[in-house]
């Protein structure tokens, strides 16, 4: 008896379990663009091309291997409209009474294929280097959850950067390199571009004609859509920008989106790279002396320690997670997230290159888009729905742990030790944004003061039973204790202003 073998869209590996426990002989894959995945929110254009492209070449290739393989185009007219009534449908026309799958990558889905009126086995993806009892085990007992030691295990067990049973190099992290202010020039053009061929330019169609009417540009479409473009935008990333890729890892440049950063999370995210080859390219261009030693490990380190980390507390969290709002933030999130005008030159920006490309790095995204809505109080929630639309690369086991935790600090601290807030002078520092700002990033108070000024202040003493007593905030209190009570309620005043006129819906 044929068994159907289930491939997401996030799961174009050749290795993936799935397809390992299959027989080739006998059992059937089933592939399927539906209704329900691309509009459980509305996702980038962008997105939804990288997937539907990606997953019609992925099928390509399998069935050039020899595998039967049944897949189901969006406006197919059979369409079922959702994974689990494709499979019913696949199930009937072709008498298979089981299904194999790889755990997929948010409670929603795997809920329903759990409940699924078929018998679905589920297996776990080992495209992670941490099993979820891998990271149970390393999580229980500990007071806190800290990225930095649940890394250290990942560089045992890969032996990455290791030396015997030393770090290679002697330290384990080199971030203090790492946090150099942007550069006047950039002379890397950014990551490799590929111009859509027939079959993807199909998909661009579909796209537009379905989609149009989602936040984001679908043209120009340059995203690699095959294993071999992945590779070699992998390869171009390695030679090209990774030497940089430290020093100038938290800069933004209004210029130059991406700065030095890979741009590869949306390759790896969906199954086209795997993370151990990622690092080891990066590895071997340190030990061929091509990269130094703070760029390979602040690189392998976003790799196997955050999103091995990040995805380790998604699961263990469970499917609640989603809705946290320890601060109990409740502000709507404002238009210009949507690309309605504001004053705010970094927010203006960030959200411009999110609509035009689908992608900011993770500093624009902590400390520019995050940041802000963190201080003004927006709900969780909607700023959570937000990321996971915007960019090609979200997916909810990484989107929601980086968002909910890490940038809103509504998981109560299970990610972050502190909320990742700043004022305007961080931004500054960091980038060339406030340049071109209608207000003054060195304006404290009353007319043309940076928003994110007024906003720092208000939030840590809106916050203030809260974090009074959190070590890593003492400076921050004791600088706002030390201010004269009359600029204090100057600051509190302009800030409660200000939010006054954003809830008006003024261009501010
Ligand atoms: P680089 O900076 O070049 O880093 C290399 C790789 O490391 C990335 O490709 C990515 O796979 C991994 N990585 C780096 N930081 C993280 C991290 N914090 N968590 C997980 N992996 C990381 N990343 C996603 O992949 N999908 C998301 O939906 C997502 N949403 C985010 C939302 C918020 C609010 C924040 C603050 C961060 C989010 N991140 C997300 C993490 C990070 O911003 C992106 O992984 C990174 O910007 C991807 O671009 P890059 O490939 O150029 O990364
Ligand atoms: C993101 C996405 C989209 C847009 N469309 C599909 C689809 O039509 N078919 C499919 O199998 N997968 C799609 N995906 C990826 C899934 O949403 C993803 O597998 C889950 O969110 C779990 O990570
Ligand atoms: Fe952003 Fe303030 Fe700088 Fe303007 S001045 S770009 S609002 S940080």
């Amino acid at each position: 008896m044929s068994r159907l073998i289930l491939v997401l869209g996030d799961q174009l590996s050749e290795g993936l379990s799935a397809l390992a426990e299959a027989d080739k002989d006998s059992d059937i894959v089933v592939m399927a663009e539906v209704a329900d995945e691309a509009g459980y929110v509305r996702h980038h254009p962008k997105k939804i091309a990288l997937v539907f492209a990606a997953m019609r070449k992925f099928a390509q290739t399998l069935k050039e291997d020899g595998w039967d393989l049944r897949y189901t185009q969006l406006d197919d007219t059979h369409n079922a409209g959702s994974i689990v009534g494709e499979l019913l449908r696949r199930a009937e026309e072709t008498g298979a009474q089981e299904v194999i799958c790889t755990e997929p990558g948010e409670w929603r889905l795997i809920e329903k294929l759990k409940y699924a009126p078929i018998k679905v086995q589920m297996l776990p993806d080992d495209r992670f280097l941490a099993s979820h009892a891998d990271f149970e085990g390393w999580a229980e007992g500990r007071k806190a959850l800290r990225m930095e030691y649940f890394y250290r295990e990942m560089r045992r067990k890969t032996g990455l950067l290791m030396e015997g049973d030393d770090p290679a190099g002697g330290q384990w992290n080199y971030d203090h390199d790492n946090r150099k202010p942007a550069p006047d020039d950039v002379e890397y053009e950014g990551p490799i571009r590929f111009e859509p061929d027939a079959q993807t330019a199909e998909v661009l169609d579909l796209v537009e004609a379905r989609f149009a009417d989602h936040f984001g540009d679908l043209y120009p479409f340059e995203f690699a859509t095959t294993r071999a473009q992945a590779l070699e935008a992998l390869d171009h990333f390695i030679t090209h920008a990774l030497p940089k890729f430290g020093d100038y890892q938290d800069a933004m440049l209004e210029e130059h989106e991406t700065l030095y950063h890979a741009v590869l999370s949306p390759y790896l995210n969906i199954g086209l790279l795997g993370p151990i080859e990622i690092c080891q390219a990066a590895e071997k261009a340190w030990q061929d002396g091509s990269v130094p030693i703070n760029a390979a490990e602040g690189f392998i380190r976003q790799i196997i320690g955050w999103r091995e980390y990040v995805r380790g507390i998604y699961f263990l969290e469970g499917p609640d997670y989603v809705t946290r709002n320890a601060l109990r933030h409740d502000r709507d999130l404002p238009d210009f997230y949507w690309g309605a005008e504001t004053k705010m030159n970094c927010i203006a920006h960030a959200v411009r290159q999110t609509k035009t490309s689908a992608y900011a790095h993770h500093i624009q995204r902590l400390m520019v888009t995050g940041n802000f809505a963190l201080l003004a109080g927006v709900d969780p929630a909607q700023v959570h729905e937000w990321y996971l639309e915007v960019y090609a690369d979200a997916f909810e086991w990484v989107e929601a742990p980086n968002t909910i935790g890490m940038s809103q600090f509504a998981d109560g601290g299970v990610i972050a030790s502190k909320p990742y807030v700043s004022s305007g002078a961080y931004i500054n520092r960091m980038s060339n944004y406030c340049k071109g700002c209608a207000y003054k990033v060195s304006v404290k108070t009353g007319e043309g003061a940076c928003p994110f000024n007024l906003l720092y202040w208000h939030f840590l003493d809106r916050h203030r039973d809260r974090f009074k007593d959190n070590a890593r905030m003492g400076n921050m209190y004791r600088t706002w204790d030390r201010m004269d009570a009359d600029r204090r309620e100057t600051v509190l005043k302009d800030a409660g202003k200000w939010l006054k006129r954003l809830d008006a819906g003024e261009v501010v």
